[in-house]
């Protein structure tokens, strides 16, 4: 028998951290030789260079024109079930419960019992969707149906029983980062092109959805603005777009906020920040905080969710209840002022990036459940590599 697995793994291809680390878990198991195949609607944007044991098979979707929407759920579903047949997978690893994890427990169906689920828990998945009476029961019967579940933090565990009446195992698998790409990159030369040399640099990063409160980041920003030169930079773009504008036009911060928009070289961009500002409502891990850390870049934010169990209040950044941008903007300022708590802080950030959040330790936690729900004794090689 072969040690090595075969593995279907289904995400949000082209946004969001869900995406991304089930792209990067996909890449660090092919380097171990397992066999990988997406089954995606598109080519993960973080997938890069061609690998051989990695595959993509696109789900196609019918648009017959009896259908209102196109049924995208039962293409992939479909689409599951083939490729499952064709290539002999052993597991189907999904990310985020709507609709992959409803789509896998119907490709089960299709192909029998020997087909494995895993389903792992991202956030709004369950904390908003998990709420929506025309979800819910689907997400508990696809949660209670998978052979493991995971989330990214005990908190979207706890949230997960309370939302959906949960009882059966969930494990915890934390997010990780790829550490040869997130390091502290040299950006000195660039930073003179956003802020000059006494002032210091805020950062926000996010899809602009309400969640995020970004006008939150901005009222930080202002406060902070008041006690010394600094300059926010905010990179990406969503929904809350124009409510962001009018605020920044309503404080007068034109000229001391640049919109870098979407970006692709984030341990770059993240390098030029002395702080990174995360303020959201709900987060249920904040994968850019953990990135932040990797690149030495302290976290001021909320305690929304899983944040605290990422950012460590006074070693790693300083969190303050939702919506207390007095506190948030009081922290950040103070460590602003303090270089050598700076230094501190940025020593501790990627000591705990690279121990706590090691991608080769959580990929090798994902082996553990993916040999567990098979029955199958996890090759030595395996569980060392
Ligand atoms: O749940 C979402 O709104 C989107 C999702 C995503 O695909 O980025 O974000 C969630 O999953 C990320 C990866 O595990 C986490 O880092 C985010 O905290 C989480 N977002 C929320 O909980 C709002």
């Amino acid at each position: 028998m072969n040690d090595t697995l075969k593995i279907g793994i289904t995400c949000y291809p082209s946004l969001g951290g869900s995406g991304v680390v089930a792209t990067e878990l996909g890449k660090l198991l092919a380097e171990k030789g397992h066999e990988v195949h997406f089954i995606t609607h598109s080519i993960p944007f973080r997938l890069g260079a061609f690998h051989k044991n990695i595959h993509y098979h696109e789900v196609e979707v019918s648009d017959y024109y009896v259908f209102r929407y196109p049924p995208y759920d039962l293409s992939l579903a479909s689409k599951m079930a083939q490729v499952v047949k064709r290539e002999k997978l052993d597991i189907l690893h999904v990310h985020y419960a709507v609709p992959h994890a409803v789509c896998a427990y119907l490709a089960k169906q299709m192909v029998g019992e020997d087909l494995k689920i895993v389903t792992t828990l991202h956030g709004t998945d369950i904390t908003v969707l998990g709420q929506d009476v025309t979800l819910k029961d689907l997400i508990g019967l696809a949660i209670n149906r998978s052979d493991a579940v995971t989330a990214v933090s005990a908190d979207l565990i706890r949230q997960t029983r309370e939302a959906l009446d949960i009882t059966r195992d969930i494990d915890l698998t934390y997010n990780f980062i790829d550490k040869r790409v997130y390091y502290p990159r040299e950006v000195a030369g660039l930073r003179g092109d956003f802020a000059a040399p006494d002032e210091k640099i805020l950062m926000h990063i996010s899809n602009f959805r309400p969640v995020k409160r970004v006008p939150d980041v901005i009222d930080v920003f202002h406060r902070v603005n008041r006690e010394m030169p600094a300059k926010l930079l905010l990179v990406g773009e969503g929904p809350d777009m124009p409510k962001v504008q009018s605020k920044i036009r309503e404080l007068g911060l034109e000229d001391k906020i640049h919109f870098l928009g979407k970006q692709d070289e984030i341990a770059q961009v993240i390098s030029l920040a002395d702080i990174l500002l995360l303020p959201s409502e709900k987060e249920s891990f904040g994968l850019v905080a953990l990135e932040a850390m990797a690149c030495g870049v302290p976290t001021v934010g909320s305690e929304a969710g899983g944040i605290p169990e990422l950012v460590e209040h006074g070693v790693t950044g300083y969190l303050a209840p939702i919506g207390d941008t007095e506190a948030m903007a009081r922290y950040a300022a103070e460590l602003l002022r303090d270089g050598s708590k700076r230094a501190r802080m940025r020593e501790a950030c990627l000591e705990r990036a690279h121990t706590k959040f090691c991608d080769k330790k959580i990929t090798r936690e994902y082996e553990e459940i993916y040999y567990r729900v098979l029955g199958r004794k996890q090759p030595c090689a395996i569980a060392q590599g």
